[in-house]
């Protein structure tokens, strides 16, 4: 896979995300330096690594979740479009209406020109072009002979002279032959390092050639080197697009792929091999999804819907184990938990709540309870929600009913729910945490294994 190391790290990251119960600063941080981490090792220049953390966590700080998305799915959408944006953001085309279009490959010695020359012909004639390519690599004693072998290997015509030293004279004897095909792609000679002289000559053929787009090749294991070969040559020659070879071999790829967004020379194909047909347009969206092995953000935000586990769900039972429980507690834990994914699985984990059985056809009605026990709570003073046990009695019941704008059964049902779920978690309390007592008092609940009480065994499903 292309950048196989990237791509784990950051799985590695998602997973954090999905996995975590609640999405706070510590969270957000330990997500920020895993970003950093997996990208500084992909060779992405510090300072562009440090603005794209800067920018995800200025959104997570200033935007609003938006409404059907959770905290968490917010999160991952977030650094998901940002890892897109800072991947080039959109697919740039090359467009092919005029004929013939006119491409020409530039690039340094050995980083590919030649061989994905062959690839463009061949993935542009497969979507029914008629496609010729042209060597005017005068340089290399061995061009035109090595595009020759490519081209009839695909079956494209090739044009070129080996006996001619001047690129012009070979662009100039094969012009006229050009106007019957959609497509020209014109290879040309590289050097070691862009010289005065490689500058001289790409401009002297470009002046003659008239080419409409000039594709820069750049081999991804030069890392985050690209940005200052892409600016050059974006500067001396105008390059209109940039193509990233050796993408599949080199842990460096995210480097060179990310330092090429600034120059504004945008990577229109990546190369994936040394083969004809290992090229691939490059989409951004594409390659993040494909990179985090999710076909699309639904599918990231499913998965993130689904990711309440069984560490999870043991970790807001310590939670609730270690603080002194009261409806305040109740009502922050409804809070998060109704961020946090479907109501089958956020009940199961309210102490106590978990027992209630909850086919399906039922999860309706409870989600209506759960409403308005949620308005109930919010009809409370703090002290109330503090110590309900001191000041609920039946005229604040009946306050706290009216301000709600439900019935007082309805709140006496929630206190009756939350006496009990106190009693749970003070019983668990007083096992001190001992295991062996703990499992024992579990078994006597009837729950079997797990948690029981604070969600019996469902509470432990996915
Ligand atoms: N692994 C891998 N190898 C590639 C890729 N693209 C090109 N190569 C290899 O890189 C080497 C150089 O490729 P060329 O196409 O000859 O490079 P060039 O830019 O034309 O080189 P000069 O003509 O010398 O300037 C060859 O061995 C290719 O097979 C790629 O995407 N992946
Ligand atoms: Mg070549």
């Amino acid at each position: 896979m292309v950048l196989e190391k990237l791509g784990n790290s950051l799985k590695d990251t998602f997973q954090k995300i999905s996995k975590a119960v609640f999405v706070d600063e510590k969270l957000i941080n330990e997500l920020v330096k895993d970003i950093q981490r997996a990208l500084l090792q992909s060779d992405v220049n510090v300072k562009m690594v440090f603005e794209l953390t800067k920018q995800i966590k200025e959104r997570l700080v200033k935007e609003e979740t938006p409404a059907g998305l959770t905290k968490k799915e917010f999160l991952i959408k977030i650094v998901y479009e940002e890892l897109v944006k800072f991947l080039g953001e959109s697919e740039s085309k090359i467009e092919i209406k005029k004929k013939p279009t006119k491409i020409m490959m530039v690039g340094l010695f050995g980083h590919g020109k030649t061989t994905t020359t062959a690839k463009l012909a061949k993935y542009y004639t497969k979507r029914g072009y008629k496609v010729a390519v042209m060597s005017t690599d005068t340089w290399r004693p061995a061009a035109y002979e090595q595009l020759r072998q490519l081209g009839a290997q695909i079956n494209v015509p090739v044009f070129g002279n080996p006996k001619l030293k001047d690129p012009i004279k070979v662009y100039k004897e094969f012009e006229p032959q050009l106007k019957d095909f959609d497509l020209v792609i014109i290879d040309t000679a590289g050097r070691d390092a862009l010289s005065e002289e490689l500058i001289e000559e790409l401009n002297k053929i470009n002046k003659a050639v008239q080419a409409d787009e000039r594709l820069l090749v750049i081999g991804a294991d030069v890392g985050q080197a690209a940005e200052r070969q892409a600016e050059t040559f974006h500067k001396t020659c105008n390059v209109t697009g940039v193509i990233i070879t050796k993408l599949e071999g080199t842990a460096k790829g995210g480097g060179a792929l990310i330092a090429c967004s600034v120059t504004g020379a945008k990577v229109k194909f990546i190369g994936l091999g040394e083969k004809i047909d290992d090229l691939d347009v490059y989409s951004p969206q594409r390659f993040v999804g494909k990179m985090l092995g999710m076909g699309d953000l639904e599918g990231l935000l499913e998965k993130a819907r689904e990711a309440i586990t069984e560490d999870e769900a043991k970790d807001i039972g310590d939670k609730l184990l270690k603080g002194d429980f009261n409806l305040l507690d109740l009502y922050s834990q409804m809070e998060a938990m109704s961020k946090m994914g479907p109501l089958g699985k956020v009940v199961e984990m309210i102490p106590g709540f978990g027992q209630l059985k909850l086919p399906k056809e039922a999860l309706a009605v409870q989600e209506e309870k759960l409403k308005k026990w949620k308005y109930i709570l919010n009809s409370c003073t703090k002290e109330e929600l503090e110590e309900p046990e001191e000041y609920l009695d039946a005229s604040r019941i009946d306050r706290i009913a009216k301000g709600a704008g439900v019935s007082a059964t309805d709140v006496r049902e929630l206190l009756k729910q939350y006496k009990q779920s106190k009693k749970m978690v003070k019983s668990m309390k007083g096992l001190g945490g001992n295991p062996a007592q703990m499992e024992k008092m579990m078994k006597r609940m009837g729950g079997g294994k797990g948690m029981a009480g604070m969600g019996g065994k469902r509470m432990m499903m996915r």
